[in-house]
This record gives structure tokens, sequence and C-alpha cells, in this order.
């Protein structure tokens, strides 16, 4: 199986990458819907946040701290949005679990 967000993570795909922990990376989104758009992934193949275990509730938790320690690394300290769209309805288009950081421009609700 080829997944694009494995092989950025295990440096086989070039991304522009802002920070990275044991389980876990951040990098710039490639079609950027606000001034910030990052993408914080986990290390693990998982295809979906509804294929996230209970066994990684762990993982989960350290998914957002990562996403909060990238707005802040970012400046974000107006405010910033955090979003995993999750299967076909939500608008997932890369079945590896990822959160979306965007930040940078006041931010529409509801959204699309
Ligand atoms: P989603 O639609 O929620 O599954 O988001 C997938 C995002 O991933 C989308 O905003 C574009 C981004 N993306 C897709 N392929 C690549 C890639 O090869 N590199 C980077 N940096 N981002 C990618």
């Amino acid at each position: 199986m080829s997944c694009i967000f494995c092989g950025i993570a295990n440096g086989e795909v070039e991304a522009e990458v802002i920070g990275e922990g044991d389980r876990w990376i951040a990098f710039r989104d490639t079609n950027p819907q606000a001034p910030t758009h990052v993408l914080v992934v986990p290390r693990e193949h998982i295809e979906s946040l509804s294929a996230l275990e209970e066994s990684r509730t762990e993982l989960a938790g350290e998914l957002l701290r990562a996403a909060a320690s990238m707005a802040r690394q970012e400046g974000l300290e107006a405010g910033y949005r955090v979003v995993a769209n999750t299967w076909s309805d939500g608008g997932q288009t890369v079945p590896h679990l990822h959160l979306h950081l965007l930040g940078g421009r006041k931010l529409r609700w509801p959204p699309g």
C-alpha cells in the first residue's frame, strides 16, 4: 500500500516540515486554505479519525497538543481552527488521519 503521508513521515516524499515528534510530523499543506495551513499527522498509518482505536487515546491527545504547539510556533495568538475531515462527506481525500491547523485570517462558520 502506498500512502503519501506515510511517505512524508518516513522521509521518502518531500514536504515543508515545521515540527515533529516521535509519533507525529507537521508539515505545510500544498493547497493552503488560509495563510497558515499545516497538517499534523501520526507516523503510524491510521485511516481516519473513525479508525482511531481506544489503544491510541494517548496518541490522539499528543496530536492535539502538537497542533496547539504548532499554532504557538506559527504565531497564531489571535486564534485558529483544528479540523479532522473524515470520510467522503467530511471531505477527506487522503486516507491517513491528519489534523488541519488553519489560521492567520478570520475563519468563517459554518464551513462549507
Ligand atoms: P483532506 O482533504 O482533509 O484529506 O486533506 C488532505 C490535504 O492534504 C489537502 O488539503 C491537500 C494536502 N496534500 C495532499 N497531498 C499532499 C502532499 O503530497 N504534500 C502535502 N504537503 N500536502 C498534501
